[in-house]
């Protein structure tokens, strides 16, 4: 490649006997001298020549005691969690149906952004330009240089005496054009059980890398070779202080070290299908984006698909499951968190959800915030760092009115006879989480493995505003719809380390996740205009969470009251006249044009309002944002959307 990270080592095939009866020994050439080790798992002979050297190098670099290749199988997964269990790191969870409880070391809990690097040649290919003086909060840029001498700290041996497994695995319906697909390697298993949940796990890939297919290439390591030196907590393995998250885009290489967490290990997630395949899209002219995908069905039968972006937190995962409270409504759900999607020959915009699960933070999720959840995380799911009851189920904070209070509880600390309302601290971790595969899920959308995808028709942004912002706004345009994304904010959440109240941005929902310079991801969302078969969809902004100026109370009811704002989407969509009025920064539901019927009180004048000042200060500050962030590389169109926007704020007359 162009000088990037790379062991050059050559595999000069000594795979050893393939005799059924003799293990299988692979030796590879090491910078100290040959290395030879057995294939505990699979048969390495009838792999394609371009995952053997993949693996052989690493195997080189990281010396593991076995090389495991997985085919995703019950029987397999059924072995790795017999092994987890015997070793403390799962506990069955008797109260529910293959049900599995995790908990990590606790200094291990959470995607480390800090230690998340994009690396390229240069600078400018992965972050933008930005003002003098400013640190960067659009991604982080390491040199090759730099990132080749921190990998060469940590990988050498790092597998030593551990298993290292091999996971070939599809993002997305296998055999869908849309589909892309990697080979994991890592060297604990509880990630190869996570990601046998959320990716397709399956030989099949094989056969689509021998045939010439790019793969991504997925290195994972919890960085504790054996003998230990660390002490293990919870017996999860783990290297904190080492924690190193490194993509080559250019190389379609991940390197992960020092975790064993969610988004840090499981790399099919947002490492690949969010950083890396961005980069991907790109260059291939298609979109990569932490978006949910919903069907909604109004009482006609007339069905809509929408892709909608929040930041981490936001209840993506409670509106792609909504349960609409007008009658004769219907969601179907395709997918929480991540959508690629592309125009096709006829100018529609296909997405996929490639994932097959969700990973969704716990706490807060019950039978009224989430009624379809609970159904779907009852089997086949692991769950981490939450509570579990003394009857072999599972609590987490926002779970005590589905919770009888005299059964004690476990917390994720492993402090036993904790009690709701008595126990100190709290019962799950902020970030614990459940894993379950997304077939499981009522109402998971009969095309949601469709190679095709499905046709998306309104992108929704949207956040945490406690202040100014109404509860719907269509943009004016497609320009104005990205500054809507670019501009995209949000409450900080209590889990997070940043003080309650503070408005963060999150442009596109995609601040942890992107892959190259968010200057040039704006001009790839406006070059898309410049295709005039492509039918753009329609791009709204929602708010689910104003606050009442007087009594601090929401607004809006939220959840499945949400659909009246998807049935006012959808008619949007249709073109229907006479339901929007102008306002300064978007087009607003006319008065009467919501669909308000059967649902008390609602301040609407107050929800609906766009105060001046406040929006002068926003805009402001937006324009301060972007010209701080992203520099020199800011599209000039949104420059200029800004501004008009800035003008019509202006004249606001209250
Ligand atoms: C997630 C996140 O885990 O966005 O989906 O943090
Ligand atoms: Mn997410």
């Amino acid at each position: 490649g162009k000088g990037g990270y790379s062991l050059r080592t050559r595999l000069d095939s000594q795979s050893g006997p393939v005799d059924k009866n003799t293990v299988q020994v692979i030796t590879v050439p090491a910078p100290e001298g040959s290395y030879a080790v057995p294939v505990v798992k699979g048969d390495f002979n009838i792999l394609p020549q371009a995952a053997k050297i993949f693996i052989a190098e690493h195997v080189a670099l990281c010396k593991p005691r076995g090389i495991y290749i997985c085919d995703g199988s019950e029987e397999e997964a059924q072995e790795l969690t017999d092994k987890l269990v015997s070793r403390g790191n799962l506990e069955k969870l008797h109260k529910m149906d293959n049900c599995y409880l995790a908990r990590t070391d606790p200094a291990d809990v959470a995607r480390v952004e800090s230690k998340t690097f994009i690396v390229t040649e240069e600078r400018s290919e992965s972050v933008p330009d930005v003002a003098e003086g400013v640190k960067g909060i659009l991604g982080q840029w390491m040199s090759t240089d730099d990132a080749t001498k921190e990998l060469a700290i940590r990988f050498p041996g790092c597998m030593a005496g551990r298993n290292m497994y091999v996971l070939p695995f599809c993002m997305g319906p296998l055999g869908s054009p849309l589909s892309r697909i990697g080979v994991q390697l890592t060297d604990f298993s509880y990630v190869v059980l996570s990601m046998r949940v959320m990716t397709r796990l399956s030989p099949r890939v094989w056969d689509s890398i021998r045939v010439g297919e790019e793969f991504v290439k997925c290195v994972h390591s919890v960085g504790c070779p054996r003998p230990e030196t660390r002490k293990l907590v919870n017996n999860w393995p783990c290297n904190p202080e080492q924690i190193l998250v490194t993509h080559f885009p250019d190389e379609r290489l991940i390197m992960s070290y020092g975790s064993g967490y969610g988004g840090n290990s499981l790399l099919g997630k947002k490492c690949f299908a969010l950083r890396i395949a961005s980069r991907l899209a790109k260059e291939e002219g298609w979109l990569a984006e932490h978006m949910l995908i919903m069907s909604v069905t109004n009482p006609a039968g007339e069905e809509k698909f929408i892709a909608a972006a929040f930041p981490s937190a936001c209840g993506k995962t409670n509106m792609a499951m909504l349960q609409p409270t007008l009658p004769g409504w219907k969601v179907q759900c395709i997918g929480d968190d991540i959508a690629w999607m592309r125009f096709d020959s006829e100018g529609r915009l296909r997405a996929i959800n490639p994932e097959a699960g969700f990973f969704g933070v716990a706490p807060g999720t019950n039978t009224k915030t989430n009624p379809v959840a609970v159904q779907t995380y009852q089997r086949n799911s692991i769950f981490t760092n939450v509570g579990m009851t003394d009857d072999g189920g599972i609590f987490w904070e926002g779970m005590e009115k589905d919770h009888d209070p005299s059964v004690g509880v476990t917390t994720w600390l492993g402090q036993q006879g904790w009690k709701v309302g008595e126990g100190e601290g709290k019962a799950a971790h902020p970030n614990s989480r459940f894993c379950c595969p997304a077939s499981q899920c009522p109402i998971i959308h009969p095309k949601w493995q469709d190679p095709e995808g499905v046709v998306i028709e309104a992108i929704i942004f949207g956040g945490r505003r406690p202040r100014g912002v109404p509860l719907v706004i269509e943009s004016l345009g497609w320009e104005h719809g990205v500054l809507m994304g670019a501009a995209l904010k949000s409450e900080a959440t209590a889990a997070a380390e940043h003080r309650g109240n503070t408005i963060m941005h999150d442009p596109m929902a995609m601040r942890p996740f992107m892959g190259y310079n968010f200057g040039h991801y704006l001009e790839h969302w406006l070059g898309l205009q410049d295709n005039p078969d492509n039918k753009l969809p329609k791009i709204f902004h929602v708010n689910w969470f104003r606050l009442d100026d007087n009594s601090g109370k929401f607004l809006w009811p939220g959840f499945g009251e949400n659909i009246r704002v998807l049935d006012w989407i959808c008619r949007r969509i249709n073109g229907e006249e006479g339901l929007t009025v102008e306002s300064a920064i978007g087009l607003l539901p006319a008065p009467g044009a919501l669909d308000l019927q059967g649902l008390g009180a609602v301040d609407m004048e107050q929800l609906m309002s766009v105060p001046k000042d406040y929006w002068q200060e926003d805009m402001e500050e937006t324009r301060h944002f972007l010209q701080q962030q992203v520099g020199r590389d800011l599209p000039a169109v949104i420059a200029q959307q800004v501004h008009e926007q800035s003008l019509r704020v202006n004249q606001i007359t209250e």
